[in-house]
């Protein structure tokens, strides 16, 4: 079949829209029509040519929901109608992370996946007769994808596919950085470095377990009253402090309990580190670094009781945590709404990349 698609040539290149072939689903895929999708940061480095796995030309993408429209041979856990959101983190149940019950990063399809390929070792994606990459297992910047079942979460259907596509990424990385990976108990205090898309959602997440003290920081001045939005209680922009460790270190009464990196800047995530408190404090990299990036502390930090763990996905099981996720967003648990800041057409999906590097949005949401 035909679709339209916004597609990665080349690094550093807006994307185009053009129509692509794409064929059906074999063993154990699912063809679906993607109705929704988030832009992520992830997205934008990738494009920008900072993640040592871009592959050009592919099809980015990975924050969509939709409806399954087609089931190939074997499939046995998704019908036709049933809406879905694409998981770049399967959950196979059956591989040695799976059955771990220590991960949630399945290692079933991870290694084609990563060379932009499905599980069988080839594209479903060509244009003018050359292959397209697959983006994360997902390539949601297409009116229509194919995705291995076990990278399917069904959710149910009175949820919007506008709002849902969030939970595809940025709530469940978010939230779940906070339930699942740092477990954060009530009355915790915390800090969370960059406040867009990710960082909002560690900060209704920290509110939601009972965090007392939620710090935001961020070197976004307009990002204090979004942080105030979901539950910050203060706020500290680096560049109005001569040491941003020192100040917070001060400001939590010695360090803090938890602290998020969500902003990919290695800087960021040993300041992270450094602000979190003597003895027991947890700093959770979220963030994603640029290809041959690396962090760097002093070996004391750790040996003095900091653990530095990181989170992908927020330590979410795909298809069994996602829909508890929209439910949770459906039962008002959480907020997603106002978070999504602008819904554009296909068409001007290069405007969301620029709104999200000018700092204007928090999310920007493409529906087909
Ligand atoms: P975003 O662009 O919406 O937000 C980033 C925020 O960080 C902005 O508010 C920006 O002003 C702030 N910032 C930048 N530099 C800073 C600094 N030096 N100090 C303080 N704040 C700073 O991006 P996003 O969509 O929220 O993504 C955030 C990061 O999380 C990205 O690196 C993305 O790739 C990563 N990510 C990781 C996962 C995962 O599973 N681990 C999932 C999604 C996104
Ligand atoms: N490809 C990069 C790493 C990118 C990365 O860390 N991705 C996160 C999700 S970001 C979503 O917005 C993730 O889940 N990683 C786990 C995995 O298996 O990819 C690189 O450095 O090569
Ligand atoms: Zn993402």
């Amino acid at each position: 079949m035909k679709t339209r698609a916004a597609v990665a040539f080349e690094a550093k290149r807006p994307l185009e829209i053009v129509e692509v072939d794409l064929e059906g689903p074999r063993a154990g895929e699912v063809l679906i029509e993607i109705k929704a999708t988030g832009v992520c940061h992830t997205d934008a480095y990738t494009l920008d040519g900072l993640d040592s796995e871009g592959i050009f030309p592919s099809i980015l993408g990975h924050e969509g929901a939709g409806v399954v429209v087609e089931v190939g041979p074997g499939v046995t856990s998704l019908a036709v109608g049933d809406h879905v959101i694409p998981l770049y983190t399967p959950e196979c149940r059956q591989c040695k992370s799976c059955l771990s019950r220590k991960t949630n990063l399945c290692t079933s399809i991870r290694s084609t996946q990563g060379k932009g390929l499905m599980p069988d070792g080839t594209s479903r994606f060509s244009y003018k007769g050359q292959a397209i990459a697959h983006y994360m297992g997902c390539s949601t910047f297409s009116n229509y994808t194919v995705l291995p079942e076990i990278a399917v979460a069904k959710i149910r259907k009175d949820a919007p596919f506008d709002k849902a596509c969030y939970i595809g990424c940025g709530v469940t990385t978010g939230v779940g950085a906070v339930v699942n990976t740092a477990k954060v108990e009530p009355g915790a205090n915390a800090v969370v470095f960059g406040l867009g898309g990710i960082g909002l959602n560690v900060i209704q997440g920290l509110k939601l377990v009972g965090a007392d003290m939620i710090v935001g920081v961020d070197i976004n001045a307009d990002k204090e009253e979004w942080g105030r939005r979901f539950g910050m209680t203060h706020f500290v922009n680096p560049k109005d402090v001569s040491d941003v460790v020192a100040h917070l270190v001060e400001l939590t009464g010695g360090g803090a309990d938890y602290t998020f990196d969500c902003t990919g800047n290695t800087v960021v995530m040993r300041q992270a580190l450094e602000a979190c408190h003597r003895g027991w404090g947890e700093s959770i990299v979220i963030g994603v670094a640029e290809a041959g990036k690396e962090i760097s502390t002093r070996p004391f930090q750790l040996v003095t009781g900091r653990v530095w763990k990181g989170s992908a996905f927020g330590g979410a099981r795909g298809r069994t945590d996602t829909p508890k996720i929209v439910d949770w967003y459906m039962d008002g648990k959480i907020e997603i709404d106002p978070m999504i800041t602008h819904t554009l057409p296909l068409e001007r999906i290069n405007e969301a990349f620029d709104l999200m590097h000018e700092g204007k949005s928090i999310r920007s949401v493409i529906v087909f």
